[in-house]
């Protein structure tokens, strides 16, 4: 199977927080899962750099646009980097390669007679990049930024959105797992049937932009331009190489449920009219939350992903993103929730485990792991259908589910150390053969657990397979009971998440 997933291109008017890292986190949990599986993976992560905020930034620091976002990127490049994201490939919506894409895309809509040149007044968001009606403002301010938005006058080139709305429905018809979770699903929906209304795809008077290729004297509108780097990056990544025909329409786009109506509505209707397919699916998550507020750039309260990185170690905020609130629902963030899963599920469930399983085999195994497989183990009915109960919660995005089901394991194992007591059985010399085969269900369970849970904690997983004497075979494959490499010399692991005094303070 194909399988291309790509995260929202984030904006370069400020640096990363929490919440890029948890889209960019989950999209490389499920990126890394569908590798394991043998697909051919893509995966896209980028940043978005020409908006009207982008500039003003620029502006009050002096700088040139191109320059300022051109210092910025950097940032963003070391955000996927820091979380250990494998993207193939990051866009910059300033690439040339993506802007003379977004004119010939643009320019077959126009040519398909879609677009047409109107006057637009209306209320615009700097931070949202967007037109607010009245009606969606609250005292008179954005919903989302509290702030009052600009009046705006213009002469703009407007995409007819309106003539889609059956076509769009259609869609939605043919594909009801079109948008993941469903609720977002019969959002999209509604909307949709509530009635579209054209929207302009261009601003004027605004030099930092994609030329609008028949009328230079206005820009792509930011959210057009966005957008369309799903598939423009296709055609550049890999030099030489046109990916689009392998990777189109077998897409899958993350994001969170602020920029659902543009994923929803305007980007399959902007595709459908510039002749394209449709994508696959789009999962929309919920907002992290800090105070019962959106994390947020504008508002201010931040956490700094890369300061957790530091203390915490990129596994367990990997960890904490699928774990902190049902993926696809909003969740309350802190670092001190953090560092109690830190303690507890990783140090305590996890970690002691692996330090405990090893510490076992050097004692009373001289370091060496027979090869005592038995398929009636409880270990083995335990672990059977763990490979596919995951897969078929990571299908439907739900690495928070995926996570869990791995984690009922790694408690079963702890409650099996607890009952079959090795350290008791050992003491008795006529039942070593018992001991042997304690100790390779609770090394094979941790095997197919590490496996299992690569995807979220690939360092850690590594660290297991190798403290077990095992080889780093990843593959989906792996996750069955019996495979286990004989092994010997194995030592007492170190703390796989040793203790962290102070948490940290963001
Ligand atoms: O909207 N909780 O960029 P952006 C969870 N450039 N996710 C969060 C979050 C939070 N508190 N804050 C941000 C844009 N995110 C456009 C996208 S795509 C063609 C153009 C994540 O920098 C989440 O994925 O504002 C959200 O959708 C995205 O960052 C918005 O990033």
């Amino acid at each position: 199977m194909r399988f291309y997933l790509t995260t929202p291109i984030y904006y370069v008017n400020s640096t990363p927080h929490i919440g890029h890292a948890y889209t960019t986190i989950g999209a490389d949990i499920v990126v890394r899962h569908h590798r394991q599986r043998g697909d051919e993976t893509f995966f896209l992560t980028g940043t978005d750099e020409h908006a009207s905020k982008v500039a003003r930034v620029a502006a009050e620091q002096g700088l040139a646009p191109q320059d300022y976002a051109d210092q910025i990127v950097e940032k963003w490049r070391a955000l996927p980097e820091r979380v250990e994201a494998t993207n193939d490939f990051f866009i910059r919506t300033s690439d040339p390669e993506h802007k003379a894409f977004v004119q010939q895309f643009l320019q077959r809509i126009y040519d398909n007679g879609d677009i047409y040149e109107d006057v637009y007044r209306g209320l615009y968001c700097v931070g949202c990049e967007a037109f607010y009606s009245p009606a969606d403002l609250i005292d008179g301010r954005c919903p989302i930024h509290e702030t009052v938005p600009e009046e705006i006058e213009e002469k703009n080139y407007f995409f007819r959105l309106s003539a889609y709305q059956d076509k769009l429905l259609a869609l939605y018809d043919a594909q009801p797992e079109f948008v993941l979770p469903r609720f977002r699903y019969n959002e999209a929906r509604s909307f949709i049937e509530g009635g579209l209304t054209d929207f302009s795809v261009s601003r004027a008077g605004q030099p930092w932009g994609v030329a609008i290729p028949w009328d230079e004297s206005q820009v792509v509108y930011v959210w057009v331009d966005a957008l369309i780097n799903y598939l423009s990056a296709l055609t550049y990544a890999r030099p030489g190489e046109d990916l689009e025909p392998a990777f189109w329409p077998e897409v899958r786009h993350l994001l969170g449920k602020d920029i659902l109506r543009f994923h929803a509505v305007f980007w399959p209707a902007l595709l459908l009219a510039a002749g394209y397919e449709v994508p696959r699916q789009l999962f929309v998550h919920g907002y992290l939350l800090i105070d019962d507020r959106k994390i947020s750039k504008s508002i201010g309260n931040v956490i700094d992903p890369l300061e957790l990185i530091d203390v915490y170690g990129v596994d367990a905020v990997r960890f904490y993103v699928a774990r902190v609130a049902q993926f696809g629902h909003d969740g309350s963030a802190s670092v001190d929730s953090l560092h109690e899963r830190y303690e507890n599920e990783l140090g305590n469930d996890l970690g002691n485990l692996v330090s405990r399983t090893t510490a076992m085999i050097a004692r009373y195994c001289g370091g060496t792991l027979s090869l005592v497989p038995r398929p009636d183990s409880r270990v083995a009915a335990l672990t059977a259908p763990l490979a596919d109960d995951v897969a078929a919660r990571m299908d439907v995005f739900d690495i928070t589910g995926a996570l869990e089901r791995v984690w009922e394991v790694v408690r079963e194992l702890n409650r099996y150390v607890v009952e079959r007591a090795p350290w008791q059985v050992a003491k008795d010399e006529s039942r070593a053969a018992e001991v042997d085969e304690i100790l390779y269900d609770l090394a094979e369970g941790l095997r197919i657990v590490a496996v299992a849970l690569a995807a979220y904690l690939p360092t850690t997983a590594e660290r297991i397979l190798a403290a077990l004497g095992q080889p780093t075979e990843l593959d989906w494959s792996q996750v069955r009971y019996g495979l286990l490499s004989a092994a010997d010399g194995i030592d007492p692991a170190a703390p796989l998440f040793p203790r962290i005094e102070t948490p940290a303070s963001a």
